[in-house]
């Protein structure tokens, strides 16, 4: 059958995922690098992410049905448990890794830095060393909430600079309820008479 082609660039986690399948399993594949969007990701992939995978005609998409195509296609070792109980737990953390920690830590955290949407291009490293350090749960949604912000800018020419404008508005509302906010009292025990 035709070679295994892994398509999509290498600094992507999500191709490492299927990358890294292939390399525990002893697959040899081709790697035809390719961006997000470009016409050889869209022709498989719908939304044009990648990673996407071509084996003869079989065509991919997401990286834990690649991962998984793998596991199931080709000699090797195993690459899941064969218990249906440590399976099933790894299906839980994939899942939880791709919807929720990847969303934080890559998308919101790193591409901060990487693909910045602020307007000079840089994460704001002034306040947020002001900030951080009293980062606590009375303070936590307003974090949050300021850390979303950039998410909100979106555009070109005279859209952005509109979102721009409403984006720092808002900064300044969140950064001062964050300044001003204070742990919750908590109400002293009344002394009970003897
Ligand atoms: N759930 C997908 C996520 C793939 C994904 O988000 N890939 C990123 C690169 S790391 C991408 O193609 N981003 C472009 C976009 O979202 O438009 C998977 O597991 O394959």
């Amino acid at each position: 059958m035709a070679a295994l082609q892994i398509i999509g660039v290498p600094q992507s986690n999500f191709v490492r995922v299927v990358r890294m399948a292939a390399h525990e399993k002893g697959v040899p594949y081709e790697f035809i690098p390719a961006a997000p969007h470009s016409p050889e990701v869209k022709e498989i992939h719908p939304a044009g992410k990648i990673p996407v995978m071509r084996h003869g005609d079989v065509t991919l998409f997401e990286s834990r049905a690649i991962a998984h195509y793998i596991d199931e296609h080709f000699d090797g070792p195993a690459l899941s448990l064969g218990d249906k109980h440590d399976d099933a737990k790894v299906e839980q953390w994939i899942s939880y890794v791709t919807t929720v920690t990847d969303q934080l830590l890559v998308r919101r955290y790193l591409f901060a830095y990487v693909f910045p949407k602020t307007a000079d291009k840089k994460p704001d490293r002034a306040l947020i060393d002001e900030l951080l350090p009293r980062l606590a749960v009375h303070n936590h949604g307003i974090a949050v909430e300021l850390a979303s912000i950039p998410e909100h800018i979106r555009g070109y020419g005279h859209v952005k600079d509109r979102h721009l404008k409403a984006a720092k508005a808002k900064e300044a509302e969140l950064v001062a309820s964050y300044r001003a906010a204070r742990p919750a009292e908590v109400p002293q025990a009344i002394p009970v008479a003897a």
